[in-house]
């Protein structure tokens, strides 16, 4: 049984005022930069989703062939009777393997940016699950947002992030968005997270270069987007996709290169762009599993138990509040 659409007031409010004002402000900054959640609209979920096909992009696939392995383990360590809420559900494709392992789940939550998405996804469960209520909640986890309840005696709640969106956001936002998850929890509720492992360089940079070119038009979606939401005259064809890991800060990074010498009007602004300029779209952050444990350990996160497949690619950590 699904109930209706939940839609968060900040996203209500005015998504297009905000995307205007985030993108104004990130291309203000002397390194331009735009918010990766601004590539989430229907075409770009539709992308992403393709990319998570390709034979370069390991991340899905190995979170997945993990979630199989270890489905069973993972399940008992969740126990029973728990209202499970995803953060950025997408297309729910690994709560599936939760799913299917569970006793009992009292409610499923799913929230996403993607309205869409989000319908299609809860109404896809609902038929599948039959038996399971499900709640779609329209908004941005980053923000503050209404977690419905359910008329049954829940164990807890076990909140879900996989898909290693933490990775994308800036290690202090990070921190910080796991301290907010803490907060909304209640002590010995749950946090299945999937995050990605630091590997050898030359795979980490050809899953964000596919030889098809699917995870370039992902990124150029973002000018796509801005001309036909917010007015703007890029030129798509004068700017190119560039991805790289930045050892230092142990990220993959996003840039959509300026072709060319050229300006570009959004709004009522300006801005010019040099050859060669960069506007960073996207992080991608991996880590240890150590420093994980740290970073969550500092937000009153405990870990319980890690999974991994068997090269180190990913993992999956459950951790209680
Ligand atoms: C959603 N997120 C975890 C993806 C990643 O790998 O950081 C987004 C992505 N960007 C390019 N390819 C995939």
């Amino acid at each position: 049984m699904t109930t209706s659409l939940i839609e968060n007031p900040s996203l209500h409010a005015s998504p297009a005022a905000e995307f205007l004002d985030d993108v104004l402000k990130g291309l203000s900054f002397s390194s331009r930069f735009i918010p990766s959640k601004y590539f989430y609209d229907d075409t770009g979920s539709t992308i992403f989703d393709a990319i998570c096909e390709l034979d370069e992009y390991y991340p899905t696939r190995v979170e997945i062939e993990v979630m199989n392995r270890y489905g069973d383990e993972i399940a008992s360590r969740i126990g029973s009777d728990v209202r499970l809420v995803e953060y950025g559900s997408g297309s729910s494709t690994k709560t599936r393997i939760l799913l299917d392992r569970l006793v009992n789940p009292c409610l499923y939550v799913p929230v996403d940016i993607s309205k869409q998405q989000l319908t299609r996804t809860a109404d896809a469960l609902a038929r599948d699950y039959p038996m399971l209520s499900i709640a779609p909640v329209a908004a941005d986890f980053t923000r503050p947002f209404v977690v419905p309840t359910c008329e049954y005696e829940l164990s807890g709640t076990c909140v879900y992030f996989p898909g290693s969106t933490i990775g994308n956001f800036a290690q202090a936002e990070a921190i910080q968005l796991l301290a907010d998850i803490a907060h909304r929890c209640e002590r010995g509720d749950g946090l299945l997270i999937g995050f990605d492992l630091r590997k050898d360089i030359d795979v980490l940079e050809s899953a964000y270069n596919d030889r098809a070119g699917v995870t370039a038009a992902f990124n150029k979606n973002l000018l796509h987007r801005m001309n036909s939401e917010l007015g703007a005259n890029f030129d798509t064809r004068q700017f190119g996709h560039h991805a790289f890991f930045n050892d230092a800060a142990g990220r993959i990074e996003m840039h959509l290169v300026s072709q060319r010498e050229q300006s570009v009007s959004i709004a009522d602004h300006s801005f010019r762009f040099d050859r060669s300029e960069t506007i960073c779209t996207e992080y991608s952050h991996k880590y240890s599993i150590s420093e994980f444990k740290q970073m969550t350990s500092q937000v009153g996160w405990q870990c319980q138990e890690t999974w991994t497949d068997e090269r180190d690619y990913f993992a999956v950590m459950y951790l209680e509040r």
